[in-house]
């Protein structure tokens, strides 16, 4: 998956450009850049802006459109109308991919990001871009430019800004007491609101790398509140341990490996799964959910999963929801059994049941074991640990680890298939090899 960021560069790389690709690279993702401006800044002053001339402008986008088949764009720093004109004119050569549109205007230390001469030509051609645009408080009321808005609710802020162009509005960090909350506005005029503990943080960066967030989540399919949810998880995570490499402000986390790695590892298994040739025929009724364990768990709590489910949409998959331990319950629980048993195998996937697939994996050497749903005692039935007790039992008397476990279903219960690996990428040579069977 490629991702562009048309913004400004910042020599620090706590902002700009520069966090941008930090952020696609922490989601295991590729990132490309054009650069509109270069800033010179550091942790404690912001010096000067330069934009780039209209024909460099042009000319970077051009090398990349040419050449890379974008998946998702963010706009973070535009600076002057004639960047604006560029920027609209080109991105109407590009296919239908989600474009979050991040409105800065002030950098933390003080230098100018958007001139207000530009002001209107980006709320005229800037905006309307927009799959989602991702201001805080201050940016929306500026482009709003009503001083009627000025002490209404975030809904309401979030409201007027979305009837100005955009699909789907995220108001970040909107302070009431001693909480802080996003507002979400998605395409349906829906109002969300995602509260959480509020972040303490100066550290330069954060809004940068929650734009870039939600990009990534809405690039992997997820509709605009789930991955609002990931980018905050996402700026939480790195904001609590900043790097501090100047004299000035902490710089948000550079670290790529995501904490314990898993979520990264997670993300980009589920990506390459999205891009299999002919997965959502795989995709059962009751959908499908790709897990990753903690080494030795103990509850679906240590296991991270989707916190929707991998849905069938046509011939194509969407990941609804976003990545969190104890975001599922039944491949987890699955995963859980098997882990007890032999806790090297961490990953997991369901997918639909077929019998002339089982019958040919197993004779190409993997190991697959098969419950009867049909014999389970009613007691679990009624506890809902049913795969539990199948998967459980399934693995108590064999002496090595199992690549499949399936049951043929009980009545009004739908047959299924799990594979298991040891880590994500294991579970996905398992789901390729399955296709192959599949269409033959
Ligand atoms: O964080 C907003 C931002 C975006 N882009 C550039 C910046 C800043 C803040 O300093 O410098 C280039």
């Amino acid at each position: 998956m490629n991702l562009l960021s048309i913004g400004g560069s910042d020599p620090s790389s706590g902002a700009g450009i520069q966090a941008d690709i930090k952020t696609f690279s922490a989601h295991h993702i590729y990132g490309l850049t054009v650069v509109t401006a270069v800033t010179s800044q550091n942790t404690s002053r912001f010096l000067d802006a330069s934009p780039v001339s209209a024909k460099t402008l042009r000319s970077q986008m051009n090398a990349v459109l040419s050449d890379f088949e974008i998946d998702g764009i963010k706009i973070g720093m535009v600076y002057a109308s004639q960047a604006i004109y560029v920027i609209s004119d080109m991105l109407s050569l590009v296919g239908d991919v989600p474009v979050v549109v991040d409105p800065v205007m002030r950098a933390t230390t003080g230098g100018i990001l958007l001139q207000d001469s530009a002001l209107d030509d980006y709320k005229r051609h800037i905006l309307p871009l927009a799959t989602a645009i991702t201001p805080n408080l201050q940016e929306a009321l500026a482009i709003i430019g009503d001083i009627r808005y000025e002490d209404a609710a975030a809904e309401e802020i979030a409201l007027k800004l979305q009837s100005m162009g955009p699909d789907s509005v995220v108001v970040t960090g909107i302070t009431s007491g001693t909480k802080t909350y996003d507002m979400v506005v998605d395409q349906n005029r829906t109002p969300h609101t995602l509260s959480g503990p509020t972040i303490h943080s100066t550290s330069h960066g954060g809004g940068c790398a929650f734009s870039a967030a939600l990009l990534c989540a809405l690039a992997r399919g997820s509709d605009v509140t789930g991955a609002a949810w990931s980018a905050r998880e996402f700026v939480a995570s790195r904001l609590k341990e900043p790097t501090a490499t100047g004299f000035g402000i902490g710089i948000i986390s550079a670290d790529v490996t995501d904490g314990d790695g898993l979520r990264a590892d997670l993300a980009d298994a589920i990506d390459r799964f999205a891009g299999i040739h002919g997965i959502a025929e795989c995709i059962p009724e009751c959908q499908t959910n790709f897990v990753y364990s903690r080494p030795s768990p103990k509850t679906i709590n240590d296991v991270l999963g989707v916190s929707g489910r991998i849905v069938r949409v046509g011939s194509s998959i969407l990941t609804a929801g976003s990545l969190e331990y104890g975001g599922s319950k039944h491949v987890a629980t699955a995963l859980l059994a098997v882990s007890r048993r032999f806790p090297q195998v961490r990953s997991a996937v369901n997918l639909r049941y077929a019998h002339t697939t089982i019958s040919k994996m197993s004779t190409s050497g993997l190991n697959v074991l098969k419950y009867d749903r049909s014999l389970e005692p009613e007691g679990t039935k009624t506890g809902g640990s049913s795969i539990l007790w199948g998967v459980s039992g399934c693995v108590q008397n064999v002496a090595s680890a199992p690549d499949v476990v399936f049951h043929t279903g009980d009545h009004g219960k739908e047959p299924m298939t799990i594979l298991f690996g040891e880590t994500p990428h294991d579970v996905l040579s398992k789901v390729r090899l399955m296709l192959r069977h599949y269409y033959r």
